[in-house]
């Protein structure tokens, strides 16, 4: 068993590396920004797990496929992970340029859910690859399910997964939004799971099979370290070890 310290976990939001209104269209202007602060302050042993945006979530609502409702159509399975698979190789290349050597993990290959609706997300080789001094980069999927044939798996659920094999001491949400907001658009500094069922943290407007925030929150509740909620011009802070936007715990 490999075990490696520390180790910090990045999410990318869809909704940052994509215009989110517009099918299959990339915010090139978002995912170099992050992948230029990223490059700058890169912290050791980081792992990156970015969203669907314009991507899945676009296929997925139209074979409307979710995280509880699978397809056992393998074209709508081809073509939401190959959507995936696009969006993350433009990940990777924006990465490399920049001089990260990040490394494409694609769930369908290697997670499942059972028949109890458990996620399955074996860890070992992305342990190996930090190890190496590699990122490994982990992106939202369509993943083979007992009984469903292939449902839907969200960055976030990956995240709350791995945060729990992996012993994790950092884990960052770069989002739209500079938080969790509260009625009045006001980022809610501070939020625990119990807090959050009173707040009125309320869903995407964009097409999102997963959620959106207040799908985020409740997932987040089971990480196993606290979560920072941030946007793209808090990115930098996170990576140099500071809390801003909201921390969830
Ligand atoms: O954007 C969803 O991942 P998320 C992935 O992290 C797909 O919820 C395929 C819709």
């Amino acid at each position: 068993m490999i075990s490696i310290e520390p180790v910090t976990l990045l999410k990318l939001g869809g909704s940052v590396i994509t215009k989110k209104d517009q099918p299959e269209t990339l915010n090139e202007t978002n995912l170099r920004a992050a992948a230029t602060v990223i490059s700058n302050h890169r912290p050791k042993n980081l792992i990156v797990v970015h969203g669907g945006g314009s991507f899945g979530h676009f296929h997925a609502s139209n074979f409307d496929v979710t995280v509880e409702s699978g397809t056992p159509n393998a074209t709508e399975v081809d073509i939401i992970h190959s959507s995936m698979i696009n969006l993350c190789d433009t990940v990777i290349h924006t990465f490399h340029s920049l001089n990260i050597p990040a490394i494409p993990i694609h769930p369908l290959s290697v997670a499942w859910r059972d028949s109890n609706s458990v996620l399955h997300f074996p860890s070992q080789h992305i342990l190996s690859l930090l190890e190496s001094g590699f990122v490994p980069v982990v992106h939202g999927d369509i993943i083979a399910t007992a009984k469903e044939g292939a449902t839907i798996v969200s960055g976030d659920e990956i995240v709350t997964n791995l945060s729990n094999s992996i012993s994790t001491n950092r884990i960052g949400f770069c989002t739209l939004t500079p938080g969790v907001l509260d009625s009045s658009g006001n980022v809610i500094p501070h939020l625990s799971p119990h807090q959050q069922k009173e707040s009125s943290i309320t869903h995407s407007s964009a097409t999102d099979v997963t959620g959106g925030m207040a799908g985020k929150v409740n997932e987040l509740a089971n990480a196993s370290s606290p979560v920072s909620i941030f946007d793209l011009p808090n990115l930098e802070a996170f990576l140099k070890g500071n809390n801003p936007g909201t921390l969830v715990q």
